[in-house]
Order: C-alpha cells, then sequence, then structure tokens
C-alpha cells in the first residue's frame, strides 16, 4: 500500500509548458483589473493561536480591533482545521497535501538539525503554480523548512520571486552564530535576496510588515500572491514596540497576540491607499493552537493552549477570508475546510493549473469563499502530526508507521489510534471537553460506522519526507537509529507496537488522577 508522494519520479517537470500557460494569460491581463478578475491573495499566517486569544471568536482579556474588522468585513469560519504544529501545517498548505502524503507528519527544524529539508523537486508548490498562472510572489516571516546556508536560493526554487525570512535557528560550531541566528524578534536574523545578517535593534515583525508592504505598492498593477507566515506570537515572549513595559510571560503573549493586530491594520491600509483592497483576497488564520503555558476564556469556558495536540484547541483554527469586492461581508460559516484545500481553492481564483505527477488531498473552497455555497464539497476534515521526526542512519523519517489523526464533520470527531483503529467518537455540540467516547453507544452506531469508514481511505503506511540527501555540512544532528524498525506501530517492531497500547492506557488513566 506504500505510495510515494510523487506518481512520476523524476526532476523534469513540464516547467516550458506552464511558463507558457503562465505568460499568455498574463498578456490576456494586461487590461482593467476587475474584482474577481485573478485577485489578490495574501495568506497571513500567525505562529500559535488559538481562537481563545481572538474577541472576534469569543476570547476574552485581548483586543484586537483590526482583525475584528476583518471579520466583519468577510466570512468568519468555525469548522477550519490547521495540524497541530509548525511543520505539518506549512507543508500541508504548501503541498496541498495530507502529512501521511508529503512525508512530513512531525516537526523539523531544517537549519537546526540538518538532513531533511523541504526538496522543490519532490513535492508540488503553492508558490511555484501561482506563479504558472502569472503572478507575481512573494513570502515574509518564518520559513523553516530549508537551510539558507546550503541552499540560499531555496525561496526562489519553491516559487517565490521575492523574500524575506526569519532563518530559523541555524545549528552552527560557531554558538555565537547560533545564538544571533535564534533571533525572530529583536535584532533579527533575516534571509532575503542580499543574503541573511543580524538588524540590530529593530523589530523582526515590522521588517517583514514592511517587506509586504513595499511588495503590494511594487505590484498593485498585476496580479500577487503573498504568503506572510508570520513570526508572530511564537514563543520566546518578547516586549514590543507597542508594550515596552509588558514584563510577565503573559503580559508579553497578549502584547504579542496584539501586534499582530496593529500589524495586519498596516497591511489593510496599504491595501486600501493603493486601491487594491476591493480586488485582494486575505485569508488570515494560524498554523496551530495557542502554547499551553496560556489558557484564556472563551466564550465563558477556560481553554488551555493546544498546540501539538488533536483536540479542538489544537487544531480548529481561527479563519477568516474578507475581499469587500467579492467574498459576502458578516457572515459565519460552519463549512469544512483545512489547510490542504488552499492550493486548489488559490488556483481556481489565479485560473492557473496545480502541478501535475501528484495526488492532492485538497478540495477546492472557491464557491464558500464567494459566499455561493453554504454546504461545501467536504464531508470531514482531518488533523494529525506533531513532536520531532526520527533522524536514523538513513535520514529523517516519520516517528511513527501510521500516525493517530482526527477527522470531523460539522457535528462529530472521531479519533484514530496509531493502532489504525477508532479509539473515541465525541459529539462537539454537547462535549466540549472531548471526553464522552460516543464508540459504543447503540443510539451513535450510524455515524460511528460513516466515521470509521473513511479510515480505509488512508494508505496503510504513512511517507516520510522526501529529499536528496546532502553531503556532510558539519553541524548536522547525528544519529544511528535504525531505520524504519524504530517506527511506533511498525509491524516487525513489538516494542513500538507496546509504546502505542502503553500510549492510550496512559491517556485513558490520567482523567482518574484529577
Ligand atoms: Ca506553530
Amino acid at each position: 500500500m506504500f505510495q510515494s508522494n510523487k506518481m512520476e519520479k523524476g526532476k523534469g517537470r513540464m516547467k516550458t509548458l506552464w511558463v507558457a500557460v503562465g505568460l499568455a494569460l498574463t498578456m490576456g491581463l494586461v487590461e482593467a483589473r476587475e474584482p474577481g478578475d485573478k485577485p489578490n491573495i495574501i495568506f497571513i499566517l500567525l505562529d500559535d493561536l488559538g481562537k481563545e486569544w481572538l474577541s472576534c471568536y469569543g476570547g476574552e482579556n485581548i483586543n484586537t480591533p483590526n482583525i475584528d474588522k476583518l471579520a466583519e468585513s468577510g466570512i468568519q469560519f468555525h469548522n477550519a482545521y490547521s495540524m497541530p504544529q509548525c511543520t505539518p501545517s506549512r507543508a500541508c498548505f504548501m503541498t496541498g497535501q495530507y502529512p501521511y502524503r508529503n512525508g512530513w507528519v512531525n516537526h523539523w527544524d531544517a537549519p537546526r538539525w540538518g538532513h531533511a529539508y523541504f526538496d522543490w523537486d519532490e513535492s508540488p508548490s503553492i508558490a511555484r503554480s501561482m506563479k504558472d498562472a502569472g503572478y507575481a510572489t512573494a513570502a515574509a516571516g518564518k520559513w523553516q523548512l530549508n537551510d539558507f546556508r546550503v541552499h540560499p536560493d531555496a525561496m526562489v526554487r519553491h516559487g517565490f520571486d521575492e523574500f524575506c525570512m526569519w532563518t530559523g535557528a541555524e545549528g552552527a560550531k560557531d554558538k555565537e552564530h547560533s545564538r544571533k541566528s535564534t533571533q525572530r524578534y529583536w535584532d533579527p536574523y533575516i534571509h532575503t535576496k542580499t543574503g541573511s545578517k543580524t538588524y540590530e535593534g529593530e523589530f523582526g515583525p515590522d521588517i517583514y510588515n514592511q517587506f509586504v508592504i513595499d511588495f503590494i505598492g511594487e505590484n498593485k498593477d498585476q496580479p500577487f500572491f503573498v504568503y506572510y507566515p508570520m513570526a508572530l506570537p511564537h514563543g520566546p515572549m518578547v516586549h514590543t514596540p507597542l508594550k515596552p513595559e509588558a514584563k510577565s510571560n503573559l503580559e508579553k503573549h497578549v502584547a504579542m497576540v496584539e501586534y499582530t493586530d496593529h500589524l495586519l491594520g498596516k497591511i489593510v491600509e496599504k491595501l486600501e491607499s493603493e486601491k487594491v483592497r476591493n480586488n485582494t483576497i486575505i485569508v488570515w488564520t494560524c498554523d496551530n493552537g495557542t502554547s499551553g503555558q496560556f489558557s484564556n476564556k472563551l466564550n465563558g469556558r477556560l481553554v488551555r493552549g493546544g498546540k501539538a495536540t488533536t483536540t479542538e484547541n489544537g487544531v480548529n483554527t481561527p479563519f477568516i477570508v474578507s475581499c469587500p469586492g467579492l467574498v459576502p461581508s458578516g457572515e459565519q460559516s460552519q463549512a469544512l475546510l483545512d489547510f490542504s484545500d488552499m492550493y486548489p481553492t488559490f488556483i481556481e481564483f489565479a485560473g492557473g493549473q496545480m502541478e501535475e505527477g501528484y495526488t492532492y488531498d485538497g478540495m477546492s473552497q472557491h464557491e464558500v469563499f464567494l459566499g455561493k455555497a453554504e454546504k461545501n464539497n467536504r464531508d470531514w476534515v482531518l488533523g494529525m502530526g506533531s513532536h520531532p521526526a526520527k533522524l536514523t542512519h538513513k535520514g529523517v523519517e516519520s516517528a511513527y508507521y501510521f500516525r493517530d489523526r482526527v477527522i470531523r464533520n460539522e457535528r462529530y470527531k472521531l479519533f484514530v489510534g496509531a493502532d489504525r483503529k477508532p479509539s473515541k467518537v465525541v459529539d462537539l455540540s454537547v462535549d466540549f471537553a472531548e471526553k464522552h467516547n460516543l464508540l459504543e453507544s447503540p443510539d451513535h452506531k450510524e455515524i460511528c460506522q460513516k466515521l470509521t469508514e473513511v479510515i480505509a481511505k488512508f494508505p496503510e503506511k504513512d511517507n516520510d519526507p522526501d529529499y536528496e540527501r546532502l553531503a556532510p555540512v558539519g553541524w548536522e544532528k547525528k544519529s544511528k537509529l535504525p531505520s524504519q524498525i524504530h517506527k511506533i506501530g511498525h509491524p516487525d517492531n513489538p516494542e513500538g507496537m507496546k509504546s502505542v497500547n502503553k500510549k492510550k492506557t496512559q491517556k485513558k488513566e490520567k482523567p482518574k488522577k484529577k
């Protein structure tokens, strides 16, 4: 059942053809730019923030007027899924593939640990497809999927014309370099076309934001696509230019969330002043739930940060779509969508093509974004993946043979174990804590069966990250872990299976301790 990410291997894509198609489309577009005629798209992705910190979703003790205004101006979604952690979410967005297919099931800091990286030759790219559809493309903020010392042109290869990225913490024998490159906020270490360097005395988020603002100004007369994975509000907790007095971690966290709001305000202001706001789709969302160290009240209930978990506080992400010329305003949507949907959705708006030779998991939400379809084409959405991958003597591999995951519809949610069996079904309309298991309930036989049938659609084994092996660079992590057999749930590894069962038992016992 093992399926490669790519149906046909080989480096030679039909690049020439796509470029030709892109050019032809661009040439047909030189005239007026009406709303809907290749709208600009800005995908803003916050790092580690759940709904409990946004007043438009019912979060308390937080002031986010620009985000609230964005929600009022468009559609606010309630059933949108990200993945539980950075790498799985970001790779899913970039490829339109679920983690078990693109191989990025676990988290991997490419610049810090070396070895695996997001290989442009082994994966499709939303940015490359947007570029081929005639869009000017840019990325700003956090990337972390490549080491820019090894591949300074990685962003270009992934399809971004312009970029301004925090490098990600770079592992190095020189500890001073590691320290410098870790900085994403004050004195940030940023990679652009002119190379990587520290911007002393500056606040990184201002630099990434100004870059996006400049890019909008320079490209306002043609369709543009911006992938803006903000560095904020992920740790380390810092004071911001607007709240220099923030002292405690909580005060800093609040200041950082409010700073994302301030930065969004500046982006919208720029779009308005350039008169492209009506033709620019802003998708505003987050890559995973808040860090577990922070809790906040959401509609009267205390919610703990759910980063790296598959409960709703980890994966049911805030998701707002706004474009005054195209998208209806003031709407609340229960439509199901997840991060794999962005690639086909944006490509449909762009009138482009997804890259050939790959299997995709996403479904276009074009009609849902336009407010033309309340109920969309999805029966379920999926959330899975977190914690570091494993480094073996053959390279970086997924830690599980089959990673546990969740799927949900508008009301019910199924937890699937690493043994590929259903472990829990909950009714989200009444069970906020996701604790009451309906799997054996005679009244819920039908829904349990319907959700359980989805498991058969998943490949038996999750893929591993697919990348061409690099020559040693000197700072990479070392490991002699055996390949494949180390995996939790590997059929030839009874110890691995034991740990699946042990984990299950521990989970079941947990509530009793309290
Ligand atoms: Ca994250």
